[in-house]
């Protein structure tokens, strides 16, 4: 069995104890197919006032995270791990943006991953230029601090590990590994307030189900997100529906 092992380094621990301790990371972490070291960088401060921070050389606004004690959080963490290789990664707005593939390539990634978690609007550069392989973005926004990127990664790359979903939770991760939006979805009962679930969904015929629900994939992309079909894994029937939909879709019918 393969073990993934992340390590966070932050200011605020108390951001990721939650969500680790609940749910599908939480029994990852308890079936040892996921594992998470949490260091706060305060306690790799100087003074007695654990100061983590300090204004811009140059002047304006906002402050810079020193570089002395997440150096020392560094060196402490690799000196637990003698011989042992790292990945580093800054959670930043300014790195590439993650996504699914990117999720996938960690699955496999044998080295210890760290997160690095600012929760200023800075970093001093020397800790980017020296201690960090790659930045990453979970999305074009700003957020107080990295912690909550931090967590996207480690859920989005956890889920696909295999064993930590349970098989009812697998079945359904399998089958958007293609790249597209997710088809609709119908539980009981067949009418609601007038509204009738699809025919072809109480028909039994599942050849003709697996075709409408492909369909409703490339429709639904189609319409809300058309840029992922650059990348998606479509078939050449999958290239061939997508035309009829953009001349159903012109017409308007
Ligand atoms: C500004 C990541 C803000 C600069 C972190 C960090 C959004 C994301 C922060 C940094 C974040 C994201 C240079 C480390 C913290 N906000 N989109 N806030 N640096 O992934």
């Amino acid at each position: 069995m393969r073990k993934l092992n992340f390590e966070v380094l932050t200011l605020f621990p108390g951001i990721l104890a939650g969500p680790l301790n609940e749910s599908i990371l939480k029994r990852g972490r308890e079936k040892g197919f996921l594992n998470v070291t949490i260091r706060n960088i305060r306690d790799f401060t100087e003074d007695k006032h654990k100061t983590a921070d300090d204004r811009p050389y140059g002047g304006g606004a906002g402050m810079v995270l020193k570089p002395e004690p997440i150096f020392k959080t560094f060196g402490v963490m690799k000196a637990e791990y003698p011989g042992e290789k790292f990945l580093t990664i800054l959670l930043s707005p300014q790195g590439s943006v993650f996504n699914q593939q990117r999720a996938e390539q960690l699955t496999e990634e044998k080295r210890r991953i760290v997160l690095l978690c600012g929760h200023y609007e800075a970093i001093d550069e020397r800790v980017i230029r020296t201690l960090i392989d790659e930045e990453l973005s979970v999305g074009d926004y700003v957020l107080t601090g990295g912690e909550l990127a931090a967590l996207v990664v480690i859920d989005a790359v956890a889920r696909l590990l295999p064993g930590v979903l349970g098989d009812e939770e697998s079945a359904y991760r399998d089958s958007f590994g293609d790249g597209l939006l997710d088809y609709p979805h119908y539980t009981r009962p067949a009418e609601f307030r007038g509204l009738k679930v699809p025919d072809v969904l109480l028909s039994g015929d599942h050849d003709l189900i697996k075709k409408w629900r492909r369909k409703e994939s490339l429709k639904s992309t189609l319409i809300k997100r058309p840029g992922l079909l650059k990348t998606a894994d479509l078939s050449g029937e999958d290239r061939e529906v997508l035309e009829e939909l953009k001349k159903e879709l012109e017409n308007g019918s």
